[in-house]
């Protein structure tokens, strides 16, 4: 894998750049939609190419319980299991076993109980960089643990040596040369932690640093601290990726402070649940006001969606709980989140990311509807 720093922006820390991998090349800064259990929701992934996305993410935790990593890579592995030719990044179940309710946290690892057969299982670095490499993702996670917020000092420091600790475990397990893994950075909302973290994560030497530990409940203003006085320790020619961030607004402050990656399930789950993303912010579809509404969700997008589909007729199928309304809007709100990250990247191009920035949402927080 390799990482090709084209542009920096002028004025801010955005940077515009190309990862390459085994499945083909990626610009950045790129959002990666989420196919948590080896399937984008409500999506086929000629419909997921079709919206612009260039890699999106997987899960070793959910993978892990269901088919089985085994499985997978009988069936190829999981590019060829889901027929998604493009790259992919799995996460090391660091996060979704952290916000199980009945898990045991140990030095060494996790034991958590199977959702279904109530059997035993433990996952540590070692067993998480097992899964990865038989999964056989283009990119692949560190076993860390994501702390919750808000934390005391006390636990967040010892919980960040241990994230330390177990980052050398999985490096030296990791074998296969043709997955890059990532480090990530945690030390919840302190400074001189996540400082001290990305120094020491640094020192490990990861083709990719991300930054864990933030959309834990601590706000827009926190997060911008973190992502501000984290990235700056990172080196300049590696790829930095925000884990579960998030809202447009989120990605477009931390893009200023120096992030390329993103993902997060916000477009797909709101799609669900009728809620649609507009340049003039979201919509609800099933409110009655689209009833009789011939335009389409935003006049100015060119997804399938837009190009074929009035508001009045995906707010009918939303009434009539159709499987399509669930369709036809995650190809919107994802085809959204992709076209708003090109935007972004010609901007920085252009060497005006903060005057885009203001622009987008300024008209996105008028929400006028
Ligand atoms: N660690 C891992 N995955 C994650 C996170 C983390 O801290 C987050 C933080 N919100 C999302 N996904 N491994
Ligand atoms: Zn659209």
């Amino acid at each position: 894998m390799q990482f090709k720093l084209l542009a920096k922006d002028r004025g801010t820390q955005a940077r515009r750049g190309t990862l390459s991998t085994p499945h083909g090349e990626i610009q950045t800064p790129i959002f990666m939609p989420v196919a948590t259990h080896a399937a984008m929701k409500a999506m086929t992934p000629l419909q997921v190419r079709e919206t612009g996305a260039q890699i999106i993410l997987s899960n070793t935790y959910h993978l892990h319980l269901h088919p089985g990593e085994q499985l997978v890579q009988k069936a190829g592995g999981l590019h060829r299991f889901m027929a998604w030719d493009g790259p992919i990044l799995t996460d090391s179940g660091g996060f979704q076993v952290f916000s199980l309710p009945n898990k045991r946290i140990t030095e060494d690892g996790v034991f958590f109980r199977h959702e279904d057969t109530g059997e035993e299982i433990f996952l540590d670095p070692a067993k998480a960089m097992e899964i990865q490499m038989a999964l056989g993702a283009d990119i692949i996670m560190n076993f860390d643990e994501c702390i919750p917020y808000p934390c005391d000092k006390g636990y967040a420091e010892r919980s960040t040596a241990k994230t330390l600790r177990w980052a050398k475990q999985c490096k030296e397990a990791h074998t296969r040369k043709d997955q890059a893994l990532f480090g990530i950075v945690q030390g919840s909302v302190f400074e001189d932690l996540r400082r001290h973290c990305a120094r020491e994560m640094v020192k490990l030497d990861f083709p990719g640093y991300a930054i864990g530990g933030v959309s834990v409940g601590e706000g827009l203003e926190l997060l911008k601290l973190v992502v501000g006085y984290t990235a700056p320790h990172l080196p300049e020619d590696k790829p930095r990726y925000l884990m579960g961030v998030g809202l447009p607004e989120d990605i477009l402050e931390s893009v200023e402070r120096g992030i390329d990656m993103f993902d997060c399930v916000i477009p797909t789950r709101y799609a669900r649940s009728a809620t649609l993303f507009t340049n003039r912010g979201r919509i609800r579809l099933t409110n009655k006001n689209f009833r009789r509404d011939f335009y389409p969700i935003e006049p100015n997008c060119d997804c399938y969606t837009c190009r074929n589909f009035t508001r009045a007729y995906l707010h009918h199928l939303f009434g009539a709980n159709e499987v399509l309304s669930a369709i036809l809007a995650s190809i919107h709100n994802v085809h959204f989140y992709l076209n708003m990250m090109s935007r972004i990247r010609q901007a920085i191009e252009e060497g005006r990311y903060a005057a885009f920035k203001n622009e987008f949402l300024a008209e996105y927080k008028r929400q006028d509807r």
